[in-house]
Order: structure tokens, then C-alpha cells, then sequence
């Protein structure tokens, strides 16, 4: 590890007693690592991350909604949904620096430390319906637990964040290169120019009061929800950095592309791309054993646009990111986040060829839902 992450930690936790540093995850935007350590009574490790203050551009407000985040759940977990029994839920929280400061500021870079959750592990890809089923409930406990925390009292750390129609916009600003017929490239814009109508379904029903706005994750990919190692079940959710006010539907919509197409984000053979409808419904209904309570009737009625929405719309935030040379997503090679791109449109396409069976779904697991509302 770098002299430089070295002497970061060492504002955490002497470095003496520091024993290893590695990097952890796979992170898009982040850079993140693991300090282990030992000489104090706890011994353990910390998660250190340096953020990226290109997409945060205020981390202090990202900082500060961690900071309220932990203290409301904190407060919840006092006395625990019964939907928690037997189960442990853990909320990443800020570890304050030796100085006692929230975060650490350094050559124009911003580092911050929070805690570790031990014995749990995450996965890039879903290995069966009952781990879907896992991660489904985790996202609704996120949901759950946090449904009290009045979204004023979260900051909007970054603006516009999965408003479709903004991403749209911002695409069509970037220039566009001549591209030969038919290169993935062409097809990637061919793709989007083919979508144009609909792409403000949820911003439109935010606007008429169908929808309204909540605390949300953000980010609830499948890799950001930790699972026990010794009882497979869901302990909680990381990677808190996006928490803001928001639709659920971003949510819901972001996990189950994540989740649903079994070849993860990062596959290079686009045929091998689909959307499994058997994880659909295990996360769906996993979600639903805890998030029914606090859903309306309009809420489902919207789910199985977002289900369509997200993967398009993270599929043009790719694809404008490779446009404008890479600014935004970490790339390791030319061509990354086309791929990426070509990879959410591919996730996109086969979610359209099974809207029929998606809205019947969530009919059935949602025939009991909100009635009254
Ligand atoms: C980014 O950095 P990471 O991997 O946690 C992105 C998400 C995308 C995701 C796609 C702040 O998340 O919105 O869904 O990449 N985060 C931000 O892998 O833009
Ligand atoms: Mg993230």
C-alpha cells in the first residue's frame, strides 16, 4: 500500500499498531480500503475511503447525512421491528480521526473512516432465490428503518440523481462523434433515441402527487448488502454515501437490475445478458415481507416501470460518460463504459420482451397492498 494511504490511516489509528492495508470492493466512484489493526481493546479493522469530490462535491454534506443516518437507526434499533427477530442488522457509522474531526482533509483530498461490518461478506453476482430473497428483505429493512427519518432532514448531495429526464438532457448536450452503421456505439444511441418517450414516468407521478419522496439508499446494488457468512441472511446495507431524499422506486429499480441480470454489470458477452424473473420475484417478495406496510396502492402501481427505467437509465449514464471521455464511472480500459452501457441496454431490452409477466407479478404479490391509502 502507498505511503500516502499509510499516512492517512495514521490519522485514524496509529500507525504502529496498523497491521494491514488492502483495497476493498469494486466501487465505481469511490476509492476504498481495508485497515486492519490490533492494540486496542476492540482490535479489528476500519473501512477508509477517499471520496470522490468530483461526483460529492460538497462531502460535507454527504458527512452530515451519514452522521443523522446512523443516529436515527441507531435510535430505531433500540427497540426492533419484529420482522428482526433473531436476525442482527448493522449500520455502518462514522469513525471519528485521532483530532476527533469527522473527516480528514489533504492535499484537496477528503478521507473518511467508518466502521466494519465483521463476519459478513457480499457478492458480485446472485448465487440462488433464497440469496435474492436475502437481499430483497435487507433493502426493505434499509427502507423500513429508515421511513421515519424526515427527508428534511437529509441533504441533497447530489442533484438530480436517477431523474431520468435530467440524464437525458445532460446526454443530449454531450457531442456525439461520427460512428460507423451498426458499431456498438451506433446501436448504444439507436438504443436511447428509441426511448425517449415514457423516460419521465416516475418524475411525472412525483409531480402530480401519485409519488412522493423519501429517504432512500441510492445505490442498494447487489454488492452493497451485506450478508451474515455463518447464516446467509442479510445483515445490512453499506456504501451509505447516496443516502437522500428520493422515490423508492430508484431503489427497487436499481437492485433488481443489479441483481436480476445473473452475468453481472461488468460482462463482456452481451448474450449471456437477461433479466431472471425467478430472483425478480424471490427480491420482490423478500422486500414485501417488510416494506407492505409502508406502500400505496400508486407505489406498486409504479414498480414495474422503475424495474424498466433504472437499467435504462444507468445504461445512458455509461454511455454519456463514455461520450464525454470517461469523466464520471473508474474505468480499466477503452471502451469500459460503452460496454457497460451496452450491457444495461441489453438488461433493458430483455425486461421489455417480459413487461406482461412483470406487471402480473407484482399484481399478485401485491394484491394486499395498500388498500385504504
Ligand atoms: C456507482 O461507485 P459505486 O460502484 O458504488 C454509481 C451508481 C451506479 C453504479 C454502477 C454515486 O456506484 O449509481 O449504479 O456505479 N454511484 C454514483 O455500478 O454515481
Ligand atoms: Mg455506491
Amino acid at each position: 500500500m502507498t505511503e500516502a494511504v499509510e499516512a492517512i490511516a495514521d490519522r485514524f489509528h496509529p500507525r504502529e499498531r496498523i497491521t494491514a492495508i488492502r483495497a476493498l470492493g469494486s466501487g465505481n466512484v469511490n476509492e476504498t480500503f481495508l485497515v486492519t489493526h490490533d492494540g486496542n481493546a476492540q482490535g479489528g479493522a476500519f473501512v477508509l475511503q477517499r471520496l470522490n469530490t468530483t461526483v460529492f462535491e460538497r462531502p460535507d454534506l454527504v458527512m452530515r447525512n451519514l452522521v443523522a443516518l446512523g443516529d436515527h437507526v441507531q435510535r430505531r434499533l433500540a427497540s426492533p421491528p419484529p420482522e428482526l427477530s433473531g436476525r442482527r442488522w448493522e449500520v455502518p457509522t462514522v469513525v471519528r480521526c485521532r483530532e476527533d474531526a469527522h473527516w480528514v482533509e489533504q492535499d484537496g483530498q477528503f478521507w473518511r473512516s467508518i466502521t466494519y461490518i465483521g463476519a459478513a461478506t457480499t457478492s458480485d453476482v446472485i448465487r440462488d432465490r433464497s440469496q435474492a430473497r436475502e437481499v430483497g428483505y435487507g433493502l426493505g429493512m434499509f427502507h423500513s428503518l429508515i421511513s421515519d427519518l424526515p427527508a428534511e432532514h437529509l441533504a441533497d448531495t447530489l442533484e438530480n440523481f436517477h431523474v431520468t429526464p435530467a440524464y437525458l438532457k445532460h446526454f443530449d448536450s454531450v457531442a456525439r462523434p461520427a460512428c460507423p452503421e451498426g458499431s456498438l456505439l451506433a446501436q448504444a444511441i439507436a438504443f436511447v433515441d428509441g426511448r425517449r418517450g415514457g423516460i419521465d414516468v416516475l418524475e411525472a407521478a412525483l409531480e402530480r402527487g401519485e409519488l412522493r419522496h423519501r429517504p432512500i439508499h441510492g445505490d442498494p446494488k447487489i454488492n452493497n448488502v451485506m450478508m451474515d457468512e455463518a447464516s446467509g441472511k442479510a445483515v445490512g446495507l453499506i456504501d451509505l454515501d447516496t443516502v437522500k431524499p428520493g422515490l423508492v422506486h430508484y431503489d427497487i429499480g436499481d437492485c433488481l437490475r443489479s441483481c436480476c441480470n445473473p452475468v453481472g454489470e461488468e460482462e463482456t458477452n452481451l448474450d449471456a445478458v437477461h433479466f431472471d424473473l425467478g430472483l425478480c420475484e424471490a427480491i420482490l417478495d423478500g422486500y414485501l415481507t417488510v416494506a407492505r406496510g409502508f406502500l400505496s396502492r400508486w407505489d406498486l402501481h409504479y414498480l414495474p416501470d422503475c424495474i424498466r427505467l433504472i437499467p435504462l437509465e444507468l445504461g445512458l449514464r455509461f454511455l454519456t460518460d463514455h461520450l464525454e471521455g470517461d469523466v464520471y464511472f473508474r474505468t480499466n480500459r477503452a471502451d469500459h463504459n460503452l460496454h457497460r452501457a451496452a450491457v444495461q441496454f441489453r438488461l433493458t431490452a430483455s425486461i421489455e420482451a417480459q413487461m406482461d409477466a412483470i406487471r402480473a407479478l407484482v399484481r399478485k404479490l401485491g394484491a394486499d397492498i395498500g388498500n385504504g391509502h
